[in-house]
């Protein structure tokens, strides 16, 4: 980690890549009904750890540096890394994201979603809205010959244009067989800095957007990561291809 190489991955990688996204965009569309008041987040990691495991993967995220639970639930102040709990119970205006990774023939598909439980606050609406943006905005600043910096660049605009702030504390990465390896895709940045955009990249990005400051705490637990003021955060998460082409979304929902 860190010093690791960019690895550009042939077309035939990137196919396998393109079954584990569709993968993963399929277990958010299995769990997004389920995202009701009075649901446990316990509840949405044990359906999603047996959908994963009915279709011939493994959720990432289990036992990764420990982590105990198969895909991370964070709701409201929760930034990233929330960890599903029995008591943790879905209420009437909460915002929730679902962060899912499976493992499918050896390739990762990592994808986030932050959803309504029932009617979300004007500002909440707001906020997700404007999140979902920033990732559209930071593909869309994807392209054979770019800079890494070109993404954080667009998100970080819309994001401050909106007065939101973006997280600095966790970033986008390079994804295939690896979970986690180069490149790190900051989500604020500087047009034209950065590492060079080459066809063959595969990697995620993943804005978390706060309504108030960009600082993180994460907690006793090791992992939950919270906003320091406790304001709403946000994030939506895909993992993408660079083709010689343009750029493909490897976790885009079917509808979408
Ligand atoms: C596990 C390990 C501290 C994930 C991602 C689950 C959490 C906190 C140690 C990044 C890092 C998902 O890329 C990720 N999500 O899109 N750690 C992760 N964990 C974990
Ligand atoms: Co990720």
């Amino acid at each position: 980690m860190g010093n690791d190489r960019i690895v550009l991955l042939s077309k035939r990688e990137i196919a396998k890549m393109r079954e584990a996204g569709k993968l993963a965009a399929q277990l958010l569309d299995h769990l997004a009904p389920m995202v009701k008041p009075g649901i446990s987040t316990l509840e949405l990691n044990d359906e999603a750890e047996r959908w994963t495991q009915a279709h011939g993967a493994i959720s990432a995220p289990l036992g990764y540096h420990g982590f105990p639970k198969s895909i991370c639930t964070s709701i409201n102040e929760v930034i990233c890394h929330g960890i599903p709990s029995v008591t943790e119970i879905l209420k009437d205006g909460d915002i929730i994201n679902i962060d899912v990774t499976p493992i499918l023939d050896g390739y990762y598909g990592d994808t986030s979603r932050t959803f309504f439980v029932g009617e979300p606050s004007p500002l909440a609406k707001q906020l997700v809205e404007v999140t979902a943006e920033c990732l559209q905005r930071g593909i869309e600043a994807v392209q054979p010959g770019g800079r890494v910096g070109d993404i954080g660049a667009a998100i970080q605009e819309h994001a401050e244009a909106h007065g939101f702030s973006v997280v600095r504390d966790f970033v986008g990465h390079g994804v295939n067989r690896v979970f986690h390896t180069a490149p790190q895709i900051p989500h604020y940045g500087t047009r034209g800095k950065g590492k060079k955009l080459r066809p063959g990249m595969v990697f995620t990005i993943e804005p978390m957007i706060n309504e108030g400051t960009w600082e993180a705490q994460v907690q006793a637990d090791g992992w939950t990561a919270l906003t320091k003021d406790r304001k709403l955060s946000a994030q939506f998460e895909h993992t993408i291809a660079i083709l010689e082409t343009g750029v493909e979304i490897l976790t885009r929902p079917a509808d979408d």
